[in-house]
Parts: structure tokens; sequence; C-alpha cells
């Protein structure tokens, strides 16, 4: 009543990928403000929007906040409300007769984008003995993570922070925007912003006038998708101008000579017409970031999502390799994470993820079997196909976990029909009823980050936070709770030997003489950081150097050079279809007010971003007849999707870029509209990169025309 704040305690956000320290402010037991900190060393006091709205999500009114049953038909919005105790005996009652017979592949587990819980999540498939966990990881960050296991051993990191006294000279940010959207991959885009302000040259990789393009020495608007080829240009330039670093590649890198000799044709010249950057501005910006030293390469999920995202995430690494920024004081660096604490992300370590418990003959009865030889998950599109065709066998349950895979994946409708016809039986946790909920057997409501105890370490490598429960909306309950008691009902205690959360939270702390309650004193514990690690212990890979040329991929009959590889539809690939779909499509780029499906309830940033939008240039839009702000189609081979012009001369006048994953929580159910506005129906199911399963979502083809 009185409205005064009666304590603020520190936390840390997980409206996104979670690295922002934050304020939270409660009168008595409530949550009423959350506020940036700004002594926090991961974000400085920075806040986003999706942050500061957290306390809005967290007493949503439609937050899920009991166990529901399903009484009417799949997909009729008929519930009854379930205790936990019953809700948790099903599951284990179901999942067991799944193992029994056919036996524990016939049970798949699903998550969306990474999330506190992903530990637990491969935890339980892996102990269950299910190796069809499906999740995004194909096309998100991950296949640059096992890239760079593959050529370095580790994950390079922007060093922004300059731990080692110095910032980078030169930024080159190629298919990232977090410095609009927030955060992602476990860095914060004000911090990495800051570090631009210092940086001497800026060179931006982008098909979109970002607001860093803006400030930009070098912006290379290239055509989506075509990424590879340029930076098979760049290197060319650099070696042929012999701007590398002797020391480096000479001392601590593999295959240098064959990668001299592979580039030899990848001339700026034979660039040009493929990414439609001219010559001297590539082999400009390759100059600049091979001669400003330190120079640090920030990468985005831009580069994942095409055909042909795995080499270039080599060909990205090789640029890092090449000019020597390896591990160096404001360059790209292998972060040393805190002593003592168990990081739990499974990047990190991953005994976490319990990844010794699949037995290899379950392990090879994925049901993509093994098609994608440096795919991290069972492949979505393929998973969900074989539900609906049996092939080569049809699981019978699901659990997912934190993920809305009928707007956030392609082949929404297939998804919609493995669902609703075919699937035995699906279990959803989630914080809100989605498309993909209304069509489970049994819904379990999570809990949201501000009631969550929790170790945060899931990207970020050299420090973890503390985070706090600091409220409990309803029957809400953590998902990894939730996951230890099916575990434990399952009889699964090998694989889960805690008697619960906390004393798995100790456990990770345990080398520290630290507990958990002690821990979320402390806030934060970074760790000691070290460069040139390569010097005394070589690099973690085959031939024990940074490898140019991989010889993992040469194992895996794989190129082991970075090669270009065309968009499937394209105006180069399919000129005939290009005439009847004369735009290229790209889809998916973040927004800042929302996480992917997540939180387009939440009014007040439903306020700053009310409708589905697709960005066009000006000259394209009157040659349509089109103007700001009208409703128009976007019409692919495979489906339509509906969305609001936003006129925007910073893109090609042949190129698009339409949001993803929208849905209209305030529609009706089971649907919510979301067939309206989801650009994820425009997409086919015939083209994936060969390495990882990524699909061509920034580098397709549509048409455009006013609704
Ligand atoms: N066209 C196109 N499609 C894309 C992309 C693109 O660029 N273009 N990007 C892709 C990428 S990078 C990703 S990562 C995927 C994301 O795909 P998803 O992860 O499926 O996307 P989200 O909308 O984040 O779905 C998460 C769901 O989890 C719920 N949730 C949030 N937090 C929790 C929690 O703690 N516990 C539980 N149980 N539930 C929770 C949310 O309410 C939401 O319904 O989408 C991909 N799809
Ligand atoms: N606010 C907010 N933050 C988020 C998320 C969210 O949904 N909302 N999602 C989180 C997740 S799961 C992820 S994966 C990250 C992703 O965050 P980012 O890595 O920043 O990825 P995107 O926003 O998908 O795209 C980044 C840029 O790539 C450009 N791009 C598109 N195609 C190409 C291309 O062919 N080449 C090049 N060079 N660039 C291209 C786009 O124009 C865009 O500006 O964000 C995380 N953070
Ligand atoms: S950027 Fe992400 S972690 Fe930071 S305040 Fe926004 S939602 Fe929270
Ligand atoms: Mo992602």
């Amino acid at each position: 009543m009185s409205g005064r704040i009666t304590d603020v305690v520190r936390s840390s956000c997980r409206g996104c990928h979670g690295v922002c320290q934050v304020l939270v402010h409660m009168e008595g037991d409530k949550v009423v403000k959350v506020s940036g900190d700004p002594d926090s060393p991961t974000s400085r006091g920075f806040l986003c929007p999706k942050g500061a709205a957290a306390p809005e999500m967290l007493y949503h009114p439609d937050r899920l906040q009991h166990p529901l049953r399903r009484t009417g038909a799949r997909g009729e919005n008929k519930w009854e409300r379930v205790s936990w105790d019953e809700a948790i005996a099903e599951m284990v009652e179901r999942f067991e007769l799944i193992r029994r017979e056919p036996g524990s592949e016939y049970l798949a587990v699903a998550q969306g984008t990474g999330r506190p819980y992903t530990e637990f999540t491969i935890r339980f498939a892996n102990a269950f003995g299910t190796p069809n966990f499906v999740n995004p990881g194909h096309l998100c960050y991950i296949p640059r993570v096992i890239g760079s296991a593959i050529t370095l051993g580790g994950l390079p990191v922007s060093d922004i922070y300059g731990f080692g006294g110095k910032t980078p000279a030169c930024i080159l940010n190629w298919g990232c925007n977090h410095v609009e959207t927030g955060a992602s991959d476990g860095m914060c885009g004000s911090m990495f912003k800051r570090a631009v302000k210092k940086a001497e040259k800026l060179i931006v990789v982008d098909p979109r006038r970002i607001s860093l393009a803006k400030e930009a020495d070098h912006w290379l608007q290239l055509r989506p998708g075509s990424e590879c080829a340029l930076a098979l240009a760049m290197i060319h330039t650099i070696i042929t101008e012999d701007l590398y670093d002797h020391e480096f590649v000479g001392k601590y890198s593999f295959g240098f000579d064959r990668l001299a000799e592979h580039i030899r044709p990848f001339t700026p010249e034979w660039a040009d017409p493929v990414t439609r950057v001219p010559a001297d501005q590539i082999r400009a910006a390759a100059r600049t970031y091979a001669t400003t030293r330190p120079a640090s390469l920030q990468w985005g999920n831009g580069i994942d999502t095409s055909v042909n995202g795995f080499q270039t995430g080599r060909a990205l690494l090789i640029l890092m390799g090449l000019t020597g920024n390896i591990d160096i004081p404001g360059g790209d660096v292998l972060w040393i994470p805190p002593k003592g604490v168990k990081p739990k992300s499974p990047l990190v370590d991953m005994s976490v993820a319990g990844v010794q418990f699949l037995p290899p003959e379950k392990k090879a009865r994925i049901i993509t079997g093994g098609k994608y030889p440096f795919a991290p998950n069972c492949h979505p599109p393929t998973f969900w196909k074989s539900v609906v065709t049996g092939d080569p066998y049809r699981v019978r349950g699901i659990w997912i976990i934190g993920s809305n895979p009928i707007v956030t994946g392609t082949q929404g409708l297939t998804v919609e029909r493995a669902l609703r016809d075919h699937m035995e039986y699906t279990v959803v946790s989630d914080l809100f009823m989605t498309p993909t909920a209304q069509l489970a057997d049994l819904v379990l409501p999570a809990a949201h980050w501000l009631e969550q105890d929790d170790l945060v370490c899931m990207h970020k490598i050299w420090c973890v936070l503390a985070r706090k429960k600091l409220a409990q909306v309803g029957e809400t309950r953590d998902d990894r709770d939730v996951i230890f008691d099916v575990a434990h009902g399952l009889g699964l205690n090998a694989a889960f030997p805690w008697p619960d959360r906390h004393a798995y939270l100790n456990w990770l702390l345990e080398d520290t003489g630290m507990s958990f309650e002690e821990f979320q004193k402390k806030e934060i514990l970074m760790g000691e950081m070290r460069y040139r690690k390569y010097e005394t212990e070589g690099f973690h890979t085959p031939s024990g150097k940074f490898e140019l040329y991989s010889n993992v991929m040469e194992h895996e009959g794989r190129p082991p050079l970075p090669v270009y590889v065309e968009p499937p539809l394209s105006p180069v690939s399919t000129p005939w279809l290009f005439k009847e779909y004369p735009f290229i499509l790209m889809s998916g780029t973040k927004m800042r007010e929302f996480f992917h499906s997540e939180m387009h309830q939440v009014a007040s940033l439903r306020r700053r971003h009310p409708d589905p939008v697709v960005e066009i240039h000006p000259d394209s839009a009157a040659n349509l007849g089109i103007e700001e702000g009208d409703w128009v189609y976007l019409e692919s081979p495979h489906g339509q999707a509906k969305f609001k012009a936003r006129l925007f001369e910073g893109i090609a006048p042949d190129v698009v870029n339409a949001e993803h994953a929208w849905w209209y929580p305030e529609a009706p159910a089971p649907d919510y509209r979301w067939k309206e506005s989801c650009a994820n129906l425009l997409y086919g199911d015939e083209h994936f990169d060969p390495d990882t399963g990524a699909e061509p979502l920034k580098c397709y083809i549509c048409k455009v025309y006013k609704a």
C-alpha cells in the first residue's frame, strides 16, 4: 500500500541470453521494478526494454500457474487442473511404458534456444537413453562453437572487456546486431558498443545498414548468404599482399601452404559479383583488418542460417588465425572459467551434460541417422517429418521444454500435424500457453527467472553470476526441479545423484569452498585471464596447432578448407524462379522488444512493437505501390505470410527482411492466428547445410504484394 521500496536485491536478468546484472526492487514480497546495476562488470548499468518489463511478465495474468491435463480433443483448448504429484506420476508412467517397449529412443526431448536448464535437458535425455534431443542448435551459435572446437579447440570470444589492458583497435562485426537487440551469445551489446567507441577502426559486414554500419570505416553490404565468398576474398588479399602474421602462422598454425594454394582462385574480383561488394572495398577492408592490431571479429547468427554456415564459420576463424589475433589482449580470446567452479554450460564442461550416459548403440538410433556430421542436435525438420511419415521410425512421446517450434521452426504445419495427429504423448513446459502447448496432453507451468535460484553461465565463460529467487506465482516450478522429480521417478539416480537442485548448485561450487548461499552473496566469480596460452599448451586439435586446414573435416570426408556454396534458391542458382519471386528473403533478425516468440503478450513491449514488420527498400515499395505501414504479403514457392511494410533505404532494392516468430497471444486459442504472419511458413524443407543441417533462413526468395 505504502508504495515503498523495502529492499533492493542484486540478481541477473534472463530476459535473453542473460548477461546483465540487475537490481530488483521489492515492496515486501512483490517485485515492483528491475533496473540496471551500475556496478556490474558484465553490463555496467545497462537494461533493455525486455529486462525492464520483467515484473510485468512475471505477474502477467496469462501466466500458466498450475499443471493442466487435456480433457477434450487435441487442440480443443479443454483442460483440467491437476496437482504436480499427479502430473509427475503420469509422466513417469508414460515415459516408463515407452522405455520398456519400444525403447528409450522413442521418447524425444526438445528445447529451444540456450536456457538456464540446458544442461539438465541434455542430461535427462542422455540418462533416459534417447539420442533424439531436438533443438534449434543446428542454426544457432553451436555451428560456430563446433567449428571453433575443430579449428582451435575452444571458442574465441571478442576481448571487449580489456582484462589484458587493451581493447580491440579494430573491430570486424560480422552478421551480429546485439548492439541494437540487447545481448547475444553471452555478451552485452552496450558493453560491445563501449569497445567500438574506443576502437580506431570499425568494419561492419551486414546486408542491412544496422546502427553500427553508420559509424563504420567500412560497411560491406553483401548479398545475404554470400558471406563465405567475402571471407575467402579477404583471406586472398591478406595472403597475397603478405599481411598475415608470419610468426603465429609459422609457429602455431597447420596447413598454411595448402590454404595459400586453395585460395588462389578466390580473388576479390571473383567475389565482387558473387557478394555484390566491389573488389576494392573488399581489399580495403581486408587491409584494415589485417594491419590494425589488435583486431577482434565479432560474429553472429547472420552467418549460421545458410546452407554454407559451417564453412563460413571456418573461414572467419581462418581470418582470426591468419592475422594472429587469437588469444592476445584485445583480440579473440579463449576465456578461462573461474577457478573451482564446475561451469554448468555444456559448451564449457560436457560432463555436466552427462554425455557419458548414452551408449553408442543408442546414439546410432538418432532419427537423423548421423546425416549431418557436425550437427549438435536431432535435426528438427527431419525429426518432425519423421513423426508424420514414420520414417525411419515414429517416436511415441516428446517433452518440449521452453520451445515454440510451431512458430520458431520451419515446417510449422508439419509440427502441427505431428503433434495433433501422430504423437501419442506430448508434455510442454512453458511460461504461457502457446500454439505449440495447445497441442499437448500435459502442460507444465515454468518458473520465470525472478522465481529461480541459479548459477548463471550459459555462454559467458570468464565469470559466473548469481540469480536469486525473489517471487513465486501460483504453482510454477523451476524446470530443473521438475526434471529432477521425473528422473528420480524413473530411477535415473545415477545421473541425478543430488537429492535436490540446491544440492546440485552446491556441488557445482564444491571446489571453491563456498556454498550456493555464500556465492549468492558474492554475486559474481571471475576467472583469471591468461593470454597466449597456446605458446605453452598448444591448441587442443589433432595437430596441436591452429588448423587452417582441418584434419577433422578431412577425416569426415568434408572440405578441409572452406568453399563457397551458393544459396539453393537465389538469383544465381534459380534465375527462372527469381523472375517470379524477385526478392531475396531474410527473416528472423532478432527484435529488441521480444525474445523470438516470447513476450508478445507483454503490453508495454507490444506498444513499442505492435505488428510484424518487413523491411523493404523505398524504390521497390514505390514500384509495388506500397507505402510505409501498409500490410503486405510475402509469398514464396512454399507459403505466404503478412507483415507491415517499413521502408528502409539501408537494404538492397531486391532484399526484404521479415521478422520471425510472430503469433497473436491476444487472438483466440488454440491457434492464436499463428499462420497469419509466420515467416517460417515461407521455407521448404529440401535444402540444408551438409555439415550441420542449417537452413537458408536469411537467403531465400519471395515476392511481395500489397494485402
Ligand atoms: N526464420 C527464422 N527462424 C528462426 C530464426 C531466424 O533467424 N529466422 N532464429 C532461430 C534461432 S537463432 C532460435 S534460437 C530459435 C528459437 O526458437 P525457440 O527457442 O523455440 O523460441 P522461443 O520463442 O524463445 O520459445 C521459447 C518458449 O519457451 C518459453 N520459455 C521461456 N523461458 C522459459 C523457461 O525458463 N522455461 C520454460 N519451460 N519455458 C520457457 C517461452 O514462453 C516460449 O514459448 O528460432 C529460430 N528460428
Ligand atoms: N532482443 C533479442 N535478443 C536476442 C534474441 C531475441 O530474440 N531478441 N535471440 C537470441 C538468440 S537465440 C540469438 S541466436 C542471438 C542472435 O543475435 P545476432 O547474432 O545479432 O543475430 P541476428 O539478429 O539474427 O542477425 C544479426 C545480423 O545478421 C545480419 N545478416 C543476415 N544475413 C546475413 C548474411 O548473409 N551475412 C551477414 N554478414 N549478415 C547477415 C542481419 O542483417 C542482422 O543485422 O540473439 C539473442 N538475443
Ligand atoms: S539484454 Fe537481455 S539480459 Fe540484458 S536486460 Fe535485456 S533481456 Fe535482460
Ligand atoms: Mo538462437
